[in-house]
């Protein structure tokens, strides 16, 4: 499969990293992790883990190396609190974490599950025990979402995908304080037609800075006769005003092809929230839900990425 494309990235060979079977309390699925490197060099992964309700919350995972022997909190790290946030009813979902330097901590964006749909919800933390909440801050419909890491003319940037009638894209606001948003503008228009990103698309990981741009791994939903595939394409976006968009991949650039992708809960899915940058300033991993039910891990180069965006036309 694939014969004729160089890879972009390469699966560990040991995948799924994590399942429900090695967690420390019952859990139907684990899956769509956020991703960071703490200080100290450990990979920590705040994994969606839903239970036998159908319902979802978030809990840490932390490896030494990134890869394997996971150290996963024996008790939910966070839940969803209806009682305060009613939004979260039905859970929340799909973290995006990013550090910003500029206050210290690392923040949160996820999904939360109302009664009337998904929408944005936000948090932050110094330690990924103790979370300031400040509850929804995009209403439904909308989701995949995350902070850039600083301000960019003086403003928090937010990437995030609500649904209208014509399709779901991914769009940019703008915030002073986190709280507040505003100056939204269209940022990635999924494609139309036969494409495999038409009618839906939306972020994957956090952006990424390159000096040549704010590189994205976005994912792309194609509706088939047998369901939905998700899979995932690249785009680089200008530094200072980053809902224009440079470069946008024509083909995907990784999908679904191992029976742990192609087989589970939802079928044929790869659905990354979270990635770390080795010190290197290179290696990236992408840690990604595989099918609804575990979690894999791939590698790839971020000059490669930045490469194979060359041969793109200009947009
Ligand atoms: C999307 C999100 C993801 C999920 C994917 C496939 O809409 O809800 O959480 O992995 O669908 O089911």
């Amino acid at each position: 499969m694939n014969n004729h494309h160089p890879e972009l990235f390469h699966r560990y060979r040991h995948n799924p990293i994590l399942t429900a079977a090695q967690w420390p309390y019952p859990a139907n699925s684990i899956f769509n992790p956020g991703a960071t490197l703490l200080r100290d060099g450990t990979t920590l992964l705040l994994c969606r883990v839903e239970d036998r309700r159908g319902h979802s919350h978030l809990s840490v995972a932390r490896s030494a190396n990134g890869v394997d022997d996971w150290h996963i909190d024996c008790q939910p790290t966070l839940l969803a609190e209806p009682e305060r946030f009613p939004e979260e009813v039905w859970g929340i979902e799909d973290p995006r974490i990013t550090y910003l330097a500029e206050l210290g901590k690392y923040v949160i964006v996820y999904t939360a599950y109302s009664r009337v749909g998904p929408g944005v919800a936000l948090a932050l933390t110094e330690d990924f025990h103790d979370f300031e909440r400040y509850g929804m801050i995009m209403p439904p419909e909308d989701k995949d979402a995350a902070l850039f890491p600083h301000r960019i003319g003086g403003q928090w940037a937010l990437i995030h995908r609500p649904v209208s009638a014509p399709g779901a894209h991914m769009w940019m606001s703008y915030s002073p304080d986190l709280r507040h948003w505003g100056s939204h503008k269209l940022m990635l228009e999924a494609r139309h037609g036969g494409w495999w990103d038409a009618n839906k698309i939306g972020l994957s990981p956090p952006p990424i800075e390159t000096a040549q741009g704010w590189l994205v791994i976005y994912h792309g939903v194609r509706q088939t006769a047998g369901g939905a595939i998700y899979r995932l394409g690249l785009a680089l976006f200008d530094l200072q005003a980053p809902e224009r968009c440079l470069k946008r991949s024509d083909e995907w650039i990784f999908g679904p092809e191992e029976p742990y992708e192609r087989r589970g809960d939802v079928d044929n899915v790869v659905f990354p929230c979270g990635a770390t940058l080795a010190p290197d300033g290179d290696t990236i991993r992408l840690y990604y839900g595989a099918a609804d039910t575990s979690i894999a891990l791939a590698t790839g180069s971020v000059r490669a990425l930045l490469a194979s965006l060359d041969e793109e036309r200009t947009y």
